[in-house]
């Protein structure tokens, strides 16, 4: 409890989860998100994303919970100064972050929330859980999943299973592509910005000198790249060096950085440093900040993504982009990586749909004759990019992430 004062009232005493709104005292509803970083960025990366909204769109007080706070130090701060990954506990964005130490954290907190979202299905503290079951009114707790374009992801999202020893029952919420899933993160306002950055050429000139970029050639096109470190890359890079056109393959820091070795012989780009190679330029750049990686993919012609947020961060920028899946054991990422490619190419000319479908399979796969599918991919590139806008405008009908779970959840409580 602490006090404050309320717009023309006395001093009031409230609990943390009241707050004012033009003189309103409103119940803020209070969500804890439990995150186990496995690897890379991606599930803290959502987890993040997920936080931020929840707080600034949806007013809910968040906790973030995560065990190791340095990938997610690159993504809050960019080139800034990180978080400190030895800090437990601090705010930042309006989101209360905590460290945790996954699901057998004796310390954990046992003071629950009204919402729990575990993050990927990594497992809750047992203390935690006790917690919740002691609760007159136990709080929703939602299994957030992993995305895919998978069909059995429809009638898998939402399902309810019941906890196997205590009386609490949990919900898989499935992010997805169509109406009968999750839906997919996505903050108010994201396509207006996008647009706006676009249409001011003063912004986006000084966003690559920031980076350290000299200003790409207008007639050069513009790629960002962020793969796994088994992408057939080099193919790629001597493909492009001795194309037609000149390329520009900007390279945040960390990406590729041993087969980006290989090809430049020890010469990797630092931030802010390029190399140039025939009609290719590699520009070194840092790693960005979440927000700052949107505007990479804004002002980037093509995008290669990977694993599930930056793929997604590249369907809003709705330019024309190559993904490279997260390697799964028994095939798993070849399905998903089918089950996408059919839903974004419904639509798309059979010409561009044959070039991206070649080139995403190769990229993914060993990238046999990955140089030799790279020119009918620049080809395609302005059907792919019409086409990246359709989907982008068709998906953002659909209800967003942030917002299907609230409603997920005030359903249900
Ligand atoms: O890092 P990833 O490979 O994460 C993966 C996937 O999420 C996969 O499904 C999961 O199982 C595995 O991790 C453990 O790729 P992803 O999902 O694109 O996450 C990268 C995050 O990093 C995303 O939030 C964007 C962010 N990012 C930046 O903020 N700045 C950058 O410069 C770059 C390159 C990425």
């Amino acid at each position: 409890m602490h006090s404050r004062s309320a717009p023309g009232s006395a001093t009031a005493t409230v609990s943390t989860t009241e707050r004012f709104d033009s003189g309103r005292l409103l119940i803020q509803s209070r969500w804890d998100i439990f995150c186990s970083v496995v690897d890379n960025y991606g599930d803290v990366g959502v987890a993040w994303r997920l936080a931020r909204q929840l707080t600034s769109e949806h007013g809910i007080a968040v906790r973030l919970f995560v065990d190791d706070l340095r990938a997610l130090s690159r993504m809050v701060s960019g080139m800034a100064p990180g978080i400190d990954p030895a800090e437990d506990e601090r705010e930042i964005q309006g989101v209360q972050l905590r460290r945790w130490a996954g699901a057998r954290d004796a310390a954990a907190p046992d003071d629950v929330a009204d919402a729990v979202i575990e993050a990927f299905g990594c497992g809750l503290p047992m203390r935690y859980v006790d917690a919740m079951a002691r609760h007159a009114r136990p709080p929703a707790w939602i299994i957030l999943e992993y995305l895919s374009a998978e069909s059995w992801v429809e009638t898998h999202h939402g399902l309810p299973s019941p906890h196997p020893s205590l009386p609490l029952e949990r919900h898989f919420f499935f992010p997805g592509f169509t109406p009968a899933t999750g839906g997919l993160l996505r903050e108010h306002g994201l396509f207006a910005r996008r647009d706006a950055f676009r249409s001011d050429p003063a912004a986006r000139a000084e966003f690559w000198r920031a980076l350290g970029v000299a200003r790409p050639l207008p007639c050069a096109t513009v790629v960002s790249l962020f793969c796994y470190p088994d992408a057939p890359l080099p193919p790629l890079l001597d493909a492009w060096a001795d194309g037609d056109e000149p390329v520009v393959c900007v390279v945040p820091e960390g990406v590729a950085a041993g087969a980006l070795d290989r090809w430049t012989e020890g010469q990797v780009p630092h931030p802010g440093q390029s190399i140039s190679r025939g009609r290719l330029v590699v520009a070194g750049i840092p790693f960005l900040a979440q927000d700052d990686y949107d505007r990479l993919l804004w002002a980037s012609d093509i995008n290669f993504v990977r694993g599930e947020d930056s793929f997604v961060r590249a369907q809003w920028a709705a330019r024309p982009m190559v993904w490279n899946t997260y390697a799964q054991s028994g095939n798993a990422h070849a399905l998903k990586q089918d089950a996408f490619l059919a839903r974004y190419m419904d639509g798309l000319a059979p010409e561009a749909a044959a070039a991206l479908g070649s080139f995403s399979r190769a990229w993914n796969d060993a990238g046999l004759g990955i140089g030799a599918l790279s020119p009918a991919l620049a080809r395609a590139r302005s059907a792919l990019d019409e086409h990246a806008q359709t989907w982008a405008r068709a998906l953002a009908g659909q209800a967003d992430l942030a917002s299907a779970l609230v409603k997920f959840v005030s359903d249900r409580v």
